[in-house]
Parts: structure tokens; C-alpha cells; sequence
């Protein structure tokens, strides 16, 4: 069991404790364009901590909105709303004022640090100040260079609020979940420690942003807590992001299982050859992704499962003890098990409700949707897995992406990873649509490779393909083709849109 000091500020645990213990000078955030060390962004937090305190008169418990891109400053200006005892609440860069408006209205922030170039969108009357800029850091660098570079902490307690993470709204409709000072440190002593397993040498990198607790834990958290260092993308595409693993010497990444089977397909994978852990999580990640991924890399990828909800992952495994086909076994701090409906496990090797306890937990801000989640002091996160005799967790559909079809049961995931294996499918997703006489039928959408033209002879060899691979009542009876696949800011596949069409 973990246990923290009842006064904990996760800031001054992840920074200042890390400087006490190693030093000013180690690297510490990077872009493509410089490097700041410990000590500099210990300073600059802490200036800016003045700043929120001083000038705008944030008192402990208030909350601030973040608003930018994955960039030294916005990692700066995280550790500072932490450091002056506030609430940071961080939103995608991507989202509109319809968006953001929804997140204000909820987690009604009493200011706002903006990039610079995203301040079009906040919601109005909203007191913000800009950052950015070049070296000098626009608004907040000149505000906060009249301040001292050293900062007392506010003293929090171990389980006040440290941020409001947004559920990214696979259904359209988002939750903000509390999470606590010592969950930030929960997540580096469970999953960081036991499969990532850092240490100050590392170089992390990788694509999540950080409103998205998958890149908050590992491109910020995961990485302070080590005394490792980061490189910050803005933004990347799947061959732009192998090239600068390559030459920038990234030996941690995580991103998407999309950006991996992208940068396998493309031919890159042997950019990743530095690459010491390699994390995927968000969605699921098909088998012959993890498979050729060690195929061409020469060592397992790091499937996990984590939530919002809970924070960061919870099921995973590296190294030796990966194993395709699964998501792994349960992170070492963390209990999961297999329920039915009504709360009651079931036997191994049948499906049923994924259920978790650990030191992380879903709750929610003022929302009546807290009891869906947790039941019986088990967080049930939405996904249908099953668990295998020695442990190992098998991933079969999120709960609603299962299809009744004819009285079968068929999970979506499922028929997307047959499809997948057909050379003419770039991606696709599966969902079920209504039917009068099947209740309802597999649909499945799909992006075709660059040159294959779409027309009722790719339709057949798809279903054909997949009746061959798979028992045929799964086959998708229905088939369209689309340009992308809807996703959300954090990369998620927005099933609900597919649904609507
Ligand atoms: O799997 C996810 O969606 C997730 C969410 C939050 C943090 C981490 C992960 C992997």
C-alpha cells in the first residue's frame, strides 16, 4: 500500500524534490527549439505561482484554466497552479468556445493562462492572461520576470483537489473528474514505477496532450518524478514523430495505438529502434499491431488500459511479460476483477464487466453519473474484458460496443481487427444500426488505403475476408466508406457520431 504525508503538494514533490535530489542542471522540458533545465523551470513556476497568487489573487482551491499546446510553458504553468494551491483545469487545444464554455460552466475556473495564439475561443469575462511568444514568453514571461524566482508552496493536503480532468466525451457529453495531490504521485509509484520503470537518463516524448491524463502522467508527471527529461511536441503526425524519435534520442514514448500501426504501415518502425518503452494506450491495440511492432522493433510495446476516471493506467505489462492479444496483468497497488451485472465475478475465461480498486478513483464534480461508475467501492469502467486463469486481462469491447445481432453477441473491436488484416483497409470502425428483422446489424466503416477506389467489389472482399477470418455471423453486413474516423481532442474514436449517421 502507498502512503503519503498528510500535507503533500505534488508539485513541490514532483520539483523542488526532484532538484533537492538531483541537482539544477539535469534537462528537464524540451521542445524542438530548447531545453530548460530543473532549475529553470523551478524558477519559472515558481514566478509564475506569484504571479496567479500576487496579481490575479488566486487563493488556495480556486481553479484555473489551462488552455495551450504541449509546450514548456504549459508544463510551467501546471506546476504553478499546483505549487500556488489551486485546481489546474486543463482543456485540449482543439476545442471551440461551444467546448470550452461547457468546461467553464462546470468547473467555473477564476482565470484563465492561455497560449497566445488559442485565446480567441475562451469563454468571455473569463480574466486570463496570454502566454508564448518566443523567449521571452509573451505576457505572463514579462509579468512573471518582476517576481522572485523562489516561491513558498502552499502546504496542501494530501487528497485536496490538485486537477479537474473532462471525460473526453465518447458520448458527447463530458464529466470532470477530481483527482487528488497524492493520486499525481499514486500514478508514478503504480504504473511509472512497475512497467515503465524510468530512470534520470531518459528522454520521454510522445503525441497525448497534456489535458489528456495519459500525457499528463506520461509526459509531465511520469518523467519529473524520475528526474528524466522531455521533448514537448506541439504537434506530429505519425511520420513526423518516428523521424523525431530518431534524431532527438527519445527512449520513452506514448501515443496512440493508431500512431503505431501508422508508423509500422509506412515502413518507419525501424525509427523506434531507441525507443526503450513504448506505451500504447487511449483505445485498444489490435494484435498484429503489438506483433509486428515487436517484429520490426525487436522488443514488446507496452499495451496498458487506464482511464480518466482512475486517473492513469491500471492493467498493463512490459517487457517479457507482454503477451499480444492481451492488455496484461493488473499494475502492481491496483485490484481488478470480472463482474456480472449485478456486482458478482465471473468465473475466468468469461466476459463481463472490468472492475477496479486502487489508489486512484472516480469522482466526479457534482455529477448524478457518479453512481454508473462506482458500485460496491469498484470503479466499472464501461469496458467488457475477460480474465484469463493466470491473470492476464483480454480486452473484448467497450461495454456499449457490443452488438446484439440475430441473438448473437458480436464485440465491435473484434470485427474491426479482421478487418484490419485486409491489405485494401487504412482503418475502420465498427458499430451496430438499427435493423427490423436482426434488431441490429455489424456496420462497418471504413478508410480505404491511398488507391483503392470504393465500390460494391471492395464491399464484397471485405465481407468475404471476414467471413474467412472469422466465424461468418460476425461479417459486416453493411459497409461505408469514409474519408477519417471521427475523433475527439484526445484521439478517441467518437462511436456515438458513427451511430448517428
Ligand atoms: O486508456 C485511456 O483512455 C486512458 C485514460 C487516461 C489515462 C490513461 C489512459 C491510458
Amino acid at each position: 500500500e502507498l502512503h503519503y504525508p498528510d500535507r503533500l503538494n505534488a508539485a513541490t514533490a514532483l520539483l523542488d524534490g526532484t532538484v533537492e535530489r538531483l541537482g539544477p542542471d539535469r534537462p528537464c522540458l524540451r521542445s524542438l527549439t530548447g531545453t530548460w533545465t530543473y532549475g529553470e523551470v523551478l524558477a519559472r513556476a515558481n514566478r509564475i505561482a506569484h504571479v496567479l497568487t500576487a496579481e490575479l489573487g488566486v487563493v488556495p482551491g480556486n481553479r484555473v484554466l489551462l488552455r495551450g499546446t504541449n509546450t514548456p510553458w504549459l508544463a510551467a504553468c501546471w506546476l504553478a497552479v499546483l505549487k500556488a494551491g489551486a485546481v489546474a483545469v486543463s482543456t485540449m487545444p482543439m476545442l471551440r468556445r461551444h467546448e470550452l464554455d461547457k468546461i467553464a460552466g462546470r468547473a467555473r475556473p477564476s482565470v484563465a493562462l492561455c497560449d497566445e495564439r488559442l485565446l480567441d475561443e475562451l469563454p468571455p469575462g473569463l480574466p486570463v492572461v496570454s502566454y508564448g511568444g518566443g523567449p521571452s514568453g509573451g505576457e505572463l514571461g514579462e509579468r512573471s520576470a518582476r517576481h522572485p524566482v523562489t516561491f513558498a508552496d502552499v502546504p496542501t493536503a494530501a487528497d485536496d483537489v490538485a486537477l479537474l480532468a473532462f471525460t473526453s466525451g465518447t458520448t458527447g457529453s463530458p464529466k470532470a473528474t477530481m483527482h487528488f495531490h497524492r493520486d499525481l504521485l499514486a500514478i508514478a509509484d503504480t504504473f511509472s514505477r512497475h512497467v515503465v520503470r524510468p530512470t534520470a537518463e531518459d528522454l520521454f516524448s510522445g503525441t497525448p496532450p497534456l489535458a489528456f491524463t495519459f500525457g499528463l502522467g506520461g509526459l509531465l508527471v511520469f518523467p519529473l518524478h524520475a528526474g528524466a527529461s522531455v521533448l514537448l511536441l506541439e504537434r506530429a503526425t505519425p511520420k513526423e514523430l518516428a523521424a523525431i524519435v530518431a534524431e532527438q534520442g527519445v527512449t520513452v514514448l506514448f501515443t496512440a495505438p493508431t500512431a503505431y500501426r501508422a508508423i509500422l504501415g509506412s515502413g518507419d518502425g525501424k525509427l523506434l529502434a531507441g525507443v526503450r518503452r513504448a506505451v500504447s494506450a487511449g483505445e485498444a491495440l489490435p494484435a498484429a499491431v503489438a506483433e509486428r511492432y515487436r517484429e520490426v522493433v525487436g522488443r514488446p510495446l507496452i499495451d496498458g488500459i487506464g482511464s480518466t476516471e482512475m486517473l492513469h493506467v491500471f492493467i498493463s505489462a512490459a517487457d517479457e511479460a507482454a503477451r499480444p492479444g492481451t492488455t496484461g496483468t493488473v499494475v502492481p497497488g491496483f485490484r481488478a476483477a470480472v463482474l456480472d451485472v449485478d456486482g458478482t465475478p465471473v468465473p475466468d475465461g468469461t466476459p463481463g464487466l472490468l472492475a477496479v480498486q486502487g489508489p486512484t478513483g472516480c469522482r466526479y464534480l457534482e455529477d448524478p453519473r457518479q453512481t454508473d461508475y462506482v458500485r460496491d467501492g469498484w470503479n466499472i469502467t464501461g469496458d467488457t474484458y475477460v480474465r484469463e486463469p493466470d491473470g492476464y486481462f483480454r480486452f473484448v469491447a467497450r461495454s456499449d460496443d457490443m452488438i446484439v445481432s440475430s441473438g448473437y453477441n458480436i464485440a465491435a473491436p473484434e470485427v474491426e481487427e479482421v478487418l484490419l488484416t485486409h491489405p485494401d483497409v487504412d482503418e475502420c470502425a465498427v458499430v451496430g444500426t438499427p435493423d427490423p428483422d436482426r434488431g441490429s446489424v455489424v456496420t462497418a466503416f471504413v478508410v480505404l488505403r491511398p488507391g483503392v477506389t470504393p465500390g460494391p467489389d471492395v464491399v464484397h472482399a471485405l465481407q468475404e475476408h471476414a467471413k474467412a477470418v472469422a466465424a461468418p455471423y460476425k461479417y459486416p453486413r453493411r459497409v461505408r466508406f469514409i474519408d477519417a474516423l471521427p475523433r475527439n481532442a484526445s484521439g478517441k474514436l467518437q462511436r456515438f457520431l458513427l451511430r448517428e449517421q
